[in-house]
């Protein structure tokens, strides 16, 4: 009789982790997701996962005796780590914490690891904000774009702190053989993406204004910067990817489509055939101390070695997002 393969999710509150939980249940996976204490239920992304084979417990990354007993208690087959202090204009806010919780705590995992649970396959959720103002020029197109090889010259203590981890994570690869991967993953977005991240935030706002429950108008920030957005579902199926491959090794996940703030706005907007130029107004405290202002990857690495690549284009994304937020319009 097979038994099923057990892993470990941190971040299962957020967008990333109730996808991912959902699509290794599908796979018979047993789950077991990790959430940290707060005084109001933050439960709402995964309150309808019913099964026997999903479970929580309550962790915080910060705490290395607990991620220590917590590799003891279980040693998974796989450890996906999805929980940081996401955002990026929080961290100028909070530059300590963040550095705390996105990389002391993965470390504090590792060396869990290595320790008590060394054949653990770890997955750890890098970020293309680590390229910070970093590109390469493709010689054919003359084309701006980031991969694997691009160098990393990150802008926010969010950026630097994810680096820092990301280079953790090739360590504890060479130095202690552990299958340890990080995924460099684009912008991803979905009905599930916190509100405070600029596409939901635009989207929710929509759906709003057109059931009459706001007459402010939408504050935003940088409207110029561009960015790589996928769809979350797309970008899960690869994190699990990269832990079944013979070998560790990190990859870029991407759709290769930029598009600017501005353009989101148009699109989203004009879905309704409306011009976000009458609903919008820029606040200039939304504006970053540094911006990262161009991202769009390139994945020729995880189509070949995953055969990994995105389903949901742009335009579908954005659709999903407004279905969800326009509900009972
Ligand atoms: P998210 O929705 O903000 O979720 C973050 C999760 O981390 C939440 O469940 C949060 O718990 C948890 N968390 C924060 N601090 C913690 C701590 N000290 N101990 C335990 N849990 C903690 O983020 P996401 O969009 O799903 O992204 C998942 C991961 O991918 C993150 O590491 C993010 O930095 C990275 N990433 C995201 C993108 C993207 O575009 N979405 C792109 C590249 C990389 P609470 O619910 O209690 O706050
Ligand atoms: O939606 P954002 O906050 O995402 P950002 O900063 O790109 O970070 C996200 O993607 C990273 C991957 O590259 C992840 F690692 C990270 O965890 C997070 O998921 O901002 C996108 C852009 C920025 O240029 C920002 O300046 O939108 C601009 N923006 C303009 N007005 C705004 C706003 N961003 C936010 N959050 N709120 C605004 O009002």
């Amino acid at each position: 009789m097979t038994t099923n393969k057990l892993a470990l999710i941190t971040g299962i509150t957020g967008q990333d982790g109730s996808y991912l939980a959902e699509f290794l249940l599908n796979k018979n996976y047993k789950v077991v997701g990790l959430y940290r204490r707060s005084s109001t239920n933050n439960f709402e992304r995964i309150k309808h996962i019913k099964s026997p084979n999903f479970i929580l417990e309550e962790f915080d990354l910060t705490d290395p005796t607990g991620c220590f007993h917590l590799i003891d208690k279980y040693k998974p087959q796989e450890f996906y780590n999805l929980a940081a202090q996401s955002h990026v204009a929080t961290s100028f806010k909070q530059p300590t914490t963040t550095f705390e919780i996105n990389t002391i705590g993965v470390v504090n995992l590792l060396e869990a690891i290595k320790s008590n649970s060394p054949a653990t396959k770890f997955y750890q959720a890098s970020t293309s904000e680590m390229f910070g103002r970093s590109y390469s020029i493709c010689q054919e197109t003359f084309q701006k774009y980031q991969d694997e090889n691009t160098p990393m010259l990150p802008q926010s203590p969010y950026g630097i702190a994810k680096l820092a981890s990301h280079n953790m994570v090739q360590i504890y690869r060479s130095s202690y053989n552990i299958f340890s991967c990080s995924g460099i993953l684009f912008n991803h977005e979905s009905p599930r993406r916190g509100e405070n991240f600029v596409t939901r935030k635009i989207t929710k706002y929509i759906g709003k204004l057109l059931r009459n429950e706001t007459k402010d108008k939408l504050q935003l920030g940088n409207l110029e910067a561009s960015r790589d957005w996928g769809h979350a579902k797309d970008y899960i199926r690869g994190m699990w990817l990269m832990l079944q491959n013979e070998i560790p090794n990190d990859y870029v996940l991407c759709t290769g489509q930029t598009y600017t703030i501005r353009e989101f706005l148009e699109s989203a907007f004009g879905y309704f055939n409306l011009d976000y130029n009458d609903h919008i107004e820029i606040n200039p405290e939304l504006y970053r101390p540094a911006e990262v202002d161009f991202l769009r990857g390139r994945n020729d690495k995880a189509k070949e070695q995953l055969k990994w690549w995105p389903e949901i284009n742009f335009e579908d994304l954005v659709k999903d997002m407004l279905n969800s937020d326009t509900k009972n319009v």
